[in-house]
């Protein structure tokens, strides 16, 4: 008898900042349904808005109780597939959300830490895509908007309620093609390598239990 596939839950972002579209929502969509490792990917459209997304986050864990979280989110600008290593404790918007909102230097979660690590193997994921062909590196920060609001209130909730084993943590992407012929010099990856890249990942985050110890610092 096989054992059950496990349960990944994979979230994206809708589109924001008055764009049609967001990567991290199309990659997520994609990889519905498909069969990774052990596991059977799951994906959950989040809100970008503050509070609604981790509310849609926590409804998504309580009714999936997934084995593995991986949350996705565009990252404008960056070229490369990066795992994210740390979710800080602030919100600080430096353009309104999708309600309109936009705090300034509030906590995500009162009175709890800092901080938080990921608990994917960010390392052997990055050296996994870059074996693959595809752009890839470690980040040392998710900003201060949605998607470090839903990584670190994730993490939290990780830190607290859910058994060992339960690994999650959050990787943000480039633009599309489409987003950037808009915006002349802005880097952008095709869709179907983000795709596979994040595929890559996931399979990495199912089978790797102890991260690579190579170097990923930055200087500044
Ligand atoms: N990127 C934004 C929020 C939603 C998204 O896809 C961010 O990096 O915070």
């Amino acid at each position: 008898m096989t054992a059950a596939a496990k349960r990944i839950l994979l979230t994206g972002f809708e589109p924001f900042d008055k764009d049609s579209v967001n990567p991290s929502w199309e990659v997520a969509r994609a990889l519905d349904g498909e069969l990774i490792a052990d596991g059977v990917v799951h994906a959950v459209q989040l809100p970008c808005v503050f509070g609604a997304a981790m509310a849609t986050l926590d409804e998504a864990l309580a009714r999936l109780q997934p084995a593995l979280i991986i949350s996705l989110g565009l990252a404008g600008g960056r070229s490369e597939i990066t795992p994210e290593r740390v979710a800080i404790n602030i919100d600080d918007a430096r353009i309104p959300d999708n309600a309109g909102h936009q705090p300034v230097d509030q906590c995500v979660v009162r009175d709890a830490p800092a901080a938080y690590f990921s608990t994917l193997p960010i390392k052997a994921m990055v050296r996994h895509l870059r074996d693959a062909g595809i752009p890839a590196s470690v980040s040392n920060t998710a900003g201060t908007f949605v998607c470090n609001h839903v990584f670190y209130a994730l993490m939290h909730r990780l830190s607290r309620r859910a058994g060992p084993g339960v690994r999650g943590g959050f990787i943000h992407i480039p633009a599309l093609p489409q987003q950037a012929a808009r915006q002349p010099g802005m880097a952008s990856m095709a869709l179907e390598t983000q795709i596979q890249g994040i595929r890559t990942a996931i399979h990495t985050a199912m089978t790797v239990q102890q991260d690579l110890q190579e170097h990923a610092g930055q200087l500044h």
